[in-house]
């Protein structure tokens, strides 16, 4: 007979990145590295290496839709996050597929917008969706500098930019934001979580010169993941930093014809 399996299970709601670093693939790959049993909702299909997005594919919104309900239906999932949804139809149906467990499981939405490379990965029309129909819902939201900053309309350049566009956010969607400020010059890799008037600061050394594809990822599925094990949300966001600090600084790397390749790793070590 087969023991008890008590591991915490975490849903993740995003696309394939095929180099793997992002996406579904670095999920998973933070759920594993954490004890949790991770699960997928793919909702889209992204061809990419390093540096180069050449074409991103949607799943048809009534699969996206499908696949979410069967696993809410199937396993006792302790968290959800969203990673890249890309357009305004797959966003109304996350949120439409997610109303059955609104308040009962924590939501942890990434607003994936533009990758680290600069290309757009969003549909520009679903940004209204998202503030309409996912950010209410959320237990935390998780954008970028570049992220807050379209959010807001406001320039968010240094930590007083970004605590005063954190809190504007939190009111004006009724829940809290973690403002993640990795992008600032500095030796520390300062975030901020943001309520409507308090702000808690997490950081770590800054760490120069490692590509920082999926870090937004990795991270928002280490929230997840702590969550699902039942730590409070403070708890949860330290550990996940810690993680994804570390998965920075032991990055891999593999020499190639046209130069050095990076990812990050999500351990375990060699
Ligand atoms: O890092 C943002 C991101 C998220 N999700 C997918 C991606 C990327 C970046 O390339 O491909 C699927």
């Amino acid at each position: 007979m087969s023991p008890a399996c008590n591991r915490p299970v975490a849903l993740t709601i995003a696309g394939s990145d095929s180099s793997a670093g992002a996406g579904l693939q670095a999920d998973l790959k933070t759920f594993s590295a954490l004890g949790v049993f991770g699960v997928t909702a793919v909702t889209c299909v992204v061809a990419e290496v390093p540096g180069k997005i050449s074409r991103i594919d949607p799943v048809d919104a009534g699969n996206v839709r499908e696949q979410i309900e069967l696993l809410l239906g199937t396993f006792p999932i302790g968290a959800i996050k969203t990673g890249l949804l890309f357009s305004a139809e797959i966003v109304e149906t996350v949120a439409l597929a997610l109303e059955r467990c609104a308040g009962k499981i924590p939501l942890i939405i990434d607003p994936v917008m533009i990758a680290t490379s600069g290309d757009a990965l969003l549909q520009p029309a679903a940004v209204a969706s998202y503030c309409a129909r996912l950010f209410p819902r959320a237990t935390l939201v998780t954008p970028n500098l570049a992220e807050a900053a379209a959010l807001t309309g406001r320039s968010v350049r240094d930590v007083g930019e970004m605590k005063a566009a954190g809190n504007e956010l939190a009111r004006k969607f009724r829940t809290r934001f973690l403002l993640k400020g990795g992008h600032l010059v500095g030796d520390r890799a300062i975030d901020l979580l943001c309520d409507e008037t308090v702000v808690v600061e997490f950081s770590a050394p800054f760490v120069p010169g490692v590509s920082t594809h999926g870090t937004g990822c990795t991270y928002s599925a280490a929230i997840a993941a702590r969550l699902a094990h039942g730590d409070s949300l403070e708890e949860s966001i330290a550990r996940a930093k810690d993680f994804v600090s570390r998965a920075i600084r032991e990055y891999l790397s593999w020499p190639t014809s046209s130069g050095e390749i990076q990812a990050l790793n999500h351990g375990p070590g060699a």
